[in-house]
């Protein structure tokens, strides 16, 4: 069997990123096969020492490509976080359309495409990760790569109606299908990729396969939900630094009921609807005053791109004034932390929480709502209460499943969650849990890869 070559913006080059995420969902594949894996060093540097570093580590060797300054601006915060990533969560109204950044984003996905056909073998598989390379296939191929190529879409992908309004968008979709096996998060986000496919591209879906002829090719349009690695992380409920994590909680809280939120500082997670949310439980159910915090982990991200900076001052705002208008002398209803926290904590302050509050406007999957299901006690687990507009909703259908926008019915969902009787907490988790442990990230790495080898079920190309 051929190697693995994983492309993606991140990689997990330092050992200690090797926790969560797509680190552990591509390693043991990557350490099997002794595969290669490609992406961006973290590094800027402009002129002529702009280069590639290598190492190997348990067999694995990483290629990492500095980036200019230029190409940081263009393709990575401009093309790829302030065009793709707001259009692709449906925030049209967010993205920025600026002429020179295509050129750039191209350029860069030329580059990567060079790099790893420079290396590929025949019998190798080459999986390529998220918005950063959607052009990469088909660089590839112009590269001279001919073998099996994989793209797995990390974000949603929006409707046909709001992906036109990316100038570029007809070479990005002939882009992607010049790959084998295109896979997404949810099955809403296949058909508007499909429908886009069948409306704009002339391409005709077969009706069971799962394959779509489109630009020529036979290509296998899946849905790959990402899941977690289950075990690891309730194991990780007992380590030291969950519990120590759950004292200091529990000297701020005290035994009140608690609700978290983690997510990256970003405006598709819906933080400032989730905040005006706990203002409205306050006001529409008095007795939950006092009884209830709420503590959001808000890492920042991307904090140099505008948008991210605006979405700060309108959490602070709003943080300040709901305990403003609620908080007393010995309580704090909202505490917001723009702060990471080790995975072991997170795994700690999850399972002694009363309420997970997962509420983005849009997301990919949302793995934060599958760690708090498996970090639960089952003996007394708590409540996860998730946007119907997270991909992770068509899986975890025994959430209470909420509009994030309906700011009335989140704080009704909040509210019943702090109610649920026992028994129902316990039937409605033993489901969930179900539900996460099937679909863990080996059972998704293993699907991918399966359809991604299986080069026979392609069929011959037209
Ligand atoms: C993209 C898609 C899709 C968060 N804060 C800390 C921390 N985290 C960890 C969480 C979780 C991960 O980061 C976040 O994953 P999400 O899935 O919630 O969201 P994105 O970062 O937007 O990820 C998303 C995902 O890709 C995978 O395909 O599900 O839809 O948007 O694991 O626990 N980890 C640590 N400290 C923190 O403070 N260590």
């Amino acid at each position: 069997m051929g190697r693995l070559i994983a492309v993606s913006n991140r990689t997990a080059a330092d050992p200690n990123s090797r926790a969560g995420g797509l680190a552990v969902a591509l390693w043991d594949a990557l350490v099997k096969s002794s595969g290669l894996w490609f992406g961006w060093s973290g590094a800027i540097v402009d002129g002529p020492s702009r280069g590639v570093s290598m190492f190997q580590d348990e067999g694995v060797d990483f290629l990492l490509a500095d980036l200019s300054e230029e190409e940081r601006q263009g393709f990575y915060y401009s093309y790829s976080n302030s065009l793709l990533w707001p259009v692709f969560h449906y925030r049209n109204d967010l993205a920025r359309f600026v002429e020179d950044d295509f050129r750039i984003y191209s350029a860069v996905n030329d580059r990567f495409a060079r790099l790893v056909s420079a290396r590929a073998r025949e019998g190798d598989i080459v999986w390529i990760h998220d918005y950063h390379f959607l052009l990469l296939g088909a660089a590839l191929r112009r590269a001279g790569w001919s073998g099996r190529t994989g793209f797995f879409l990390h974000i949603p992908f929006p409707p046909p109606e709001l992906f036109r309004t990316v100038p570029q968008h007809h070479e990005i979709a002939e882009a992607l299908c010049a790959c084998d096996v295109i896979g997404f998060q949810s099955a809403n986000d296949r058909a508007n990729f499909v429908r886009y496919l069948e409306e704009y591209c002339d391409a005709r879906a077969e009706q069971e396969s799962g394959f779509v002829k489109a630009f020529g090719r036979r290509v296998k349009i899946d849905v790959y939900p990402i899941g977690i690695d289950v075990e690891s992380f309730r194991a990780s409920v007992s380590s030291d630094a969950a519990q120590a994590a759950i004292r200091r909680l529990r000297r701020g809280v005290g035994e009140r009921q608690h609700v978290i939120g983690v997510d990256r500082l970003d405006y598709s997670k819906g933080l400032p609807e989730r905040f005006a949310a706990i203002g409205r439980l306050l006001d529409d159910y008095p007795e939950a005053r006092g009884k209830m915090t709420m503590t959001q982990i808000a890492p920042p991200s991307r904090s140099s791109v505008e948008e991210y900076q605006e979405l700060r001052n309108e959490l602070d705002a709003l943080s300040g004034r709901i305990n403003g208008d609620y908080g007393d002398l010995d309580w704090t209803p909202l505490r917001y932390l723009v702060r990471g926290y080790q995975r072991e904590e997170l795994a700690g302050l999850y399972s002694v929480s009363r309420v997970g509050l997962v509420t983005p406007l849009r997301d990919g999957m949302n793995l934060v709502a599958k760690e708090y299901v498996a970090a639960q006690d089952p003996d007394d687990p708590g409540v996860l209460i998730l946007s119907e507009f997270a991909g992770a909703a068509e899986q975890l259908s025994e959430a209470l499943l909420v509009n994030p926008y309906d700011s009335a019915g989140l704080a009704a969902a909040i509210n019943a969650a702090l109610h649920m009787p026992l028994d129902e907490r316990r039937a409605r988790w033993k489901r969930l849990f179900e539900t996460v442990r099937q679909y863990d990230i080996a059972w998704w790495r293993e699907k991918f890869l399966a359809d991604l080898r299986d080069g026979d079920a392609a069929g011959p190309r037209d």
